[in-house]
């Protein structure tokens, strides 16, 4: 049997829950065929925690296909993160009171890592399902961030295992009153059991346009 490990985070910034978590959580134990079981795992939104935990549940797990989830929100579509970049600046203190303004994520690392899952082959697959989609060109520089480049610094001489980040809207209980858009958590988890498959069988990504011009 084969793993994916999906992880989510706990909530923050004052909110009562994080649709990254209520998403993932749903898929823990889910199989997607005879061969490949999904678990999932929670996160800490706390800068240095979250780091542990990730490396614990790879250790562990010795997954297939890492996807970390996080929530945007904001976004008005799941945001499948291009580039995670070595930088912190917290425009909030994270869940353990800890603000970072211009930290590495890891000392003399690169500045940069591209994530390693066929994300226009999975954007591609929930358009034509009609769930909103896109590539995303910046995962911030809070706890998220953190987490891809630190998936990607860890998984960096395991080039077999492939791993990205999955930013998502708001679930809609957060977007009330909040003129914001929100999408709701069956539908991330759809798009999770839809997306995934494809990670795990393209090959090599699509060649069709996705970027953005400003
Ligand atoms: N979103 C935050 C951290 C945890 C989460 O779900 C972020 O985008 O950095």
């Amino acid at each position: 049997m084969q793993t994916i490990l999906l992880t989510g985070f706990e909530p923050f910034g004052g909110e009562q829950s994080n649709p990254s978590w209520l998403a993932v959580q749903q898929l823990d134990g889910y199989q997607l065929d005879e061969e490949v079981q999904i678990v999932s795992r929670q996160l800490s939104c706390v800068f240095e925690k979250s780091q542990q935990e990730l490396k614990t549940a790879i250790d562990e797990l010795k997954p297939v296909l890492v996807l970390a989830v996080g929530q945007a929100g904001g976004r008005t579509e799941l945001c499948f993160e291009k580039v995670a970049i070595n930088f912190i600046d917290a425009r909030i203190a994270d869940n353990a009171g800890q603000q970072p303004a211009g930290a590495p994520v890891v000392n003399d690392g690169p500045t940069a890592y591209f994530t390693t899952l066929p994300i226009k082959a999975m954007v591609n697959s929930l358009k034509q399902r009609g769930i909103p989609a896109a590539v995303s060109y910046t995962a911030g520089t809070y706890v998220c961030n953190t987490v891809f480049y630190a998936l990607m610094h860890q998984l960096k001489d395991k080039a077999k295992v492939r791993a990205g980040f999955l930013h998502i809207p708001y679930a809609p209980q957060q977007a009330i009153g909040k003129a914001v858009a929100s999408m709701p958590v069956d539908m991330v988890v759809n798009a999770l059991k839809l997306c995934l498959p494809v990670a795990l069988q393209t090959t090599e990504d699509l060649q069709i346009a996705a970027g953005t011009l400003d």
